[in-house]
């Protein structure tokens, strides 16, 4: 996801910040390319044009050409726009400010990952805030769709003990199942009732008086859109015209992990309105994130998400190594034996290009590896070369100069340039991170754009001897 995108949009700035002089001229080259990297990615037409004169305007005037770094300036502009075409610094939560037990309800075409959705949803809230959940199919078209929600329902419930699903009978229509739902939640005291409905192939005019129909005796407090990312461009007219025909209050967007282009979650708050709240990462009950406009711009810009790596470290590795490696990275301070740990919790963490996608100056070893396939086999030799060096070359590698070398790479069967390569791939992530942890943690949650955030940490890129912030 993102990454054409991120690479061509980084180029583009990379190539401004080099200049220490900026003409209008250079501005209208640059956002010829952006536009171009855009519509590739496939970001609607009226989202690109919106975006690209919106950052030329705001980039021509004296303030922006005649600062002391303009490329700089330049980018802060564009990672802004960026951040307002994602929907707004920070994630939308989902509203369940509601007498309970809170109807939500999930719509969406066949296929496009409610039923999944409905159990992610249902394990993060039972999980993190202790919501007891009653899950229930409204799909009667597909007898095989209320087992589906049923195992989903028991695994969610084997991790949390506090989500059951709604017993099936059969016969039943979907109005019937709903009203049914709602009041075994009431008498069983549930806080949440997920209502997965039935999808159609395409959007037809029976669907949607489905949906209207169990809105009206429901009135849940979210509707949610599900859509599969990799659609791109259509995923966003479905969006269009579900808001339009029964009114959404939020999209979730699944495959995220998936090699789409990005486009529709650029396009998405511009021609529906709606906010995307989550996504889906992968088909486990884990793989389900908050949507932080702030930190996507961040790694469509090469800036890399550490807040969000922190996070999901914290949540999935057991909680001291989580704290240890968050406060290590944090700190600037992560050496070779903490990339060795990294490595081997990626497994746990989830989709091996998604965690590089987050890791700040990882993009270049992504790029080695082409976007196919990611081959894991480059980490099995980066475990190999680290285990061949001293304690303390790894806890300082600075000292390792070409006679150690030689002897690492003989150690582990690989070659000095590998090693070099390793080297030098881990100092760019070492330089990046400290330059991250300056602005904090909390700096980079409030969003790349405000006081103590990207303006700040551009400062500190300006100095002599730093370097350009999206090499
Ligand atoms: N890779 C990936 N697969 C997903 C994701 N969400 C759902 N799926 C898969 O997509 C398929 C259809 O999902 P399902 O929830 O049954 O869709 P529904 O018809 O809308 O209920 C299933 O095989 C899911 O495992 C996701 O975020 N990533
Ligand atoms: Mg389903």
């Amino acid at each position: 996801m993102f990454d054409q995108l991120s690479g061509k949009m980084s180029g583009v700035l990379e190539g401004l910040s080099k200049n220490g002089k900026l003409t209008e001229g250079d501005v209208t080259e640059a956002m010829r390319e952006v536009r171009l990297a855009m519509l590739e990615a496939d970001v609607a037409l009226p989202v690109v044009r919106d975006f690209v004169n919106k950052v030329r305007e705001r980039s021509v005037g004296h303030e922006v050409l005649e600062s002391v770094s303009p490329g700089q300036a330049v980018a802060k502009i564009v990672n802004d726009a960026l951040i307002d075409a994602l929907g707004g610094a920070g994630a939308v939560p989902l509203n369940l400010a509601a007498v309970p037990p809170v109807p939500v309800l999930m719509v969406g075409l066949q296929g496009s990952g409610k039923t999944t959705t409905s159990g992610k949803i249902a394990l993060r809230l039972s999980q993190r805030e202790g919501k007891k959940v009653l899950l229930a199919s409204l799909d009667v078209y597909r007898p095989a769709a209320q087992l589906q929600l049923q195992q989903l329902a028991e695994r969610v419930n084997a991790i949390t003990k506090r989500v059951t699903a709604l017993p099936i009978v059969a016969g039943q229509s979907p109005v019937e199942i709903a009203k049914r739902a709602l009041d075994t939640g009431r008498r069983e005291g549930y806080d949440v009732v997920i209502l997965d409905t039935a999808g159609r192939l395409s959007i037809d005019e029976a669907l949607m008086d489905e949906v209207r129909q169990i809105r009206a005796v429901t009135n849940p407090a979210e509707t949610l859109l599900v859509v599969d990312a990799m659609t791109g461009q259509d995923a966003v007219n479905t969006a269009k015209s579900f808001n339009e025909a029964v009114g959404i209050t939020g999209v979730v967007m699944s495959r995220m992990d998936g090699d789409a282009r990005g486009g529709a979650a650029l396009s998405m708050k511009a021609i529906t309105g709606a906010p995307i709240k989550l996504t889906g990462s992968g088909e486990k009950l884990e793989a389900l994130e908050e949507f932080h406009p702030e930190r996507v711009a961040g790694r469509i810009l090469g800036l890399g998400d550490v807040a969000g790596l922190v996070e999901r470290a914290a949540e999935t590795l057991d909680h001291e190594e989580g704290e240890r490696v968050a406060k290590k990275m944090l700190a600037g301070k992560f050496d070779l034996d903490d990339y060795v740990s990294q490595i081997n919790q990626i497994n746990r963490m989830g989709s091996i290009s998604g965690i590089l996608g987050m890791l700040p100056g990882m993009g270049k070893i992504k790029d080695m590896l082409g976007d196919k396939e990611i081959d894991t086999s480059i980490f099995k030799r980066h475990k190999a070369i680290i285990s061949s060096m001293t304690q303390q070359e790894r806890k300082t590698p600075g000292i390792i100069k070409a006679s150690r070398k030689k002897r690492i790479a003989a150690g582990s069967g690989t070659t000095v340039q590998e090693v070099n390569r390793l080297l030098k791939q881990f100092d760019d992530m070492s330089t990046m991170m400290k330059r991250i942890s300056k602005m904090g943690l909390g700096g980079l949650m409030r969003g790349m754009s405000g006081a103590g955030g990207l303006a700040d940490m551009m400062k500190g890129m300006g100095k002599p001897g730093g370097r350009p912030p999206f090499a």
